[in-house]
């Protein structure tokens, strides 16, 4: 049976629009949005209604909506968080609550359990130094649970709380009739790279920054060093993974929060890849202090061995596939008309 009704929290951002476009191909649910910001005009079209405003304001309104599914995706990321932590706080942490009351309400007064989709990230994990960071290698969901960033520890405790409102509210497991349970998932996502939209906020940014300024002639100056190694995974395989954990039987769903990846580089080989593929590309290395010790607490890479197991995940594009197959020919496409754009084939 087709979904009756979807939100989409964050629906302006890369998740987001990425995300829409893939709904609105296919399935023929209403799809609902929310955001600061109005809709991209070429989004627009394939939403019924756009809740335009700051989340919490709108809650009262979204207890009336028919919903069987929530991706939200609305957040404050790890750079930006650390600049404005009660701000970051307020959109991550109230704004997912407020929001897991509206789907356990419904969830139990229709009975019949609101999915409730969650990007988690890599940043709930906080390696001390380098060489714990190196030693670890592909962290499983449970180990160095102990985040560095506000963006992380809000994260960390919104995870939580879904597994809170879907299994134990009300501690009416323990009742011989338990009420209709949310339906809460979550997905711990690397660093994120879209050929079509550049990403603002995240501290993992230097990936897609480097590859969209090399792809339009820019100069970039990476605010990490060259050795620095942490996860990325090409936007496609991030919408596939949202719905294959979406469709997921419940039965399948073992643990309330799953690693994905899709292949770990390091920001030389950024920095390699793009100018092979653009001539002339300048790129130099000045680390943040702040920024590098926040990719410098995430892991180098991460162990998705359960979501394979689980619901069947495993990413499509590694490195090779993501530049050859994916991000080279899209944003040669998209930049294309520029002037500025010169690439190497
Ligand atoms: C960020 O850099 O904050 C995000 C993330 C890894 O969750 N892209």
């Amino acid at each position: 049976m087709a979904p009756k009704g979807i939100l989409v929290t964050g629906a302006c951002g890369e998740i987001g629009q990425a995300l829409i476009r893939q709904l609105a191909e296919s399935t023929n649910a209403r799809i609902i949005t929310a955001d600061l910001a109005p809709l991209p005009e070429v989004i627009a079209p394939m939403v019924s209604e756009h809740l335009q405003g700051d989340l919490l304001n709108r809650l009262k309104q979204l207890y009336d909506y028919d919903l069987d599914v929530i991706y939200h995706l609305a957040a404050s990321l790890s750079s930006k968080a650390e600049i404005a932590t009660e701000e970051a706080h307020r959109i991550n942490v109230e704004g997912t609550m407020q929001l897991l009351l509206v789907a356990a309400y419904r969830s139990q007064k229709y009975a019949n359990p609101v999915k409730f989709i969650f990007p988690s990230s890599i940043a709930v994990y906080g390696l001390k130094d380098q060489e714990e960071k190196i030693a670890a290698g592909a962290v499983k969901e449970n180990d160095f649970n102990f985040p560095h960033t506000m963006y992380g520890c809000n994260k960390l405790y919104c995870e939580k709380l879904g597994l809170y409102y879907s299994h134990y509210m009300g501690q009416h497991h323990l009742d011989d009739v338990p009420p209709t349970m949310l339906d809460f998932r979550a997905i711990r996502f690397p660093g994120l790279i879209s050929a079509f939209t550049k990403p603002s906020g995240g501290t993992s940014d230097y990936g897609p920054e480097m590859l969209h300024a090399a792809a339009q002639g820019s100069t970039y100056k990476c605010f990490v060093r060259e050795d620095t190694v942490i996860p990325f995974m090409a936007m496609p395989d991030a919408i596939r993974s949202l719905l294959l954990i979406t469709d997921a039987p419940r039965e399948k769903i073992s643990h309330p929060v799953y690693n994905i990846r899709g292949f770990s580089i390091s920001a030389a080989d950024f920095r390699k890849e793009a100018r092979a593929a653009f001539r002339g590309a300048q790129i130099s290395f000045q680390p943040n202090r702040q920024r590098q010790g926040i990719v410098d607490s995430w892991p180098m890479d991460v162990n998705d061995s359960t979501a394979q197991a689980d619901w069947g995940w495993n990413a499509e594009y590694d490195e090779k596939r993501f530049f050859e197959e994916y991000f080279l020919p899209e944003i040669r496409r998209s930049y294309a008309k520029k002037p500025s754009v010169r690439t190497r084939e």
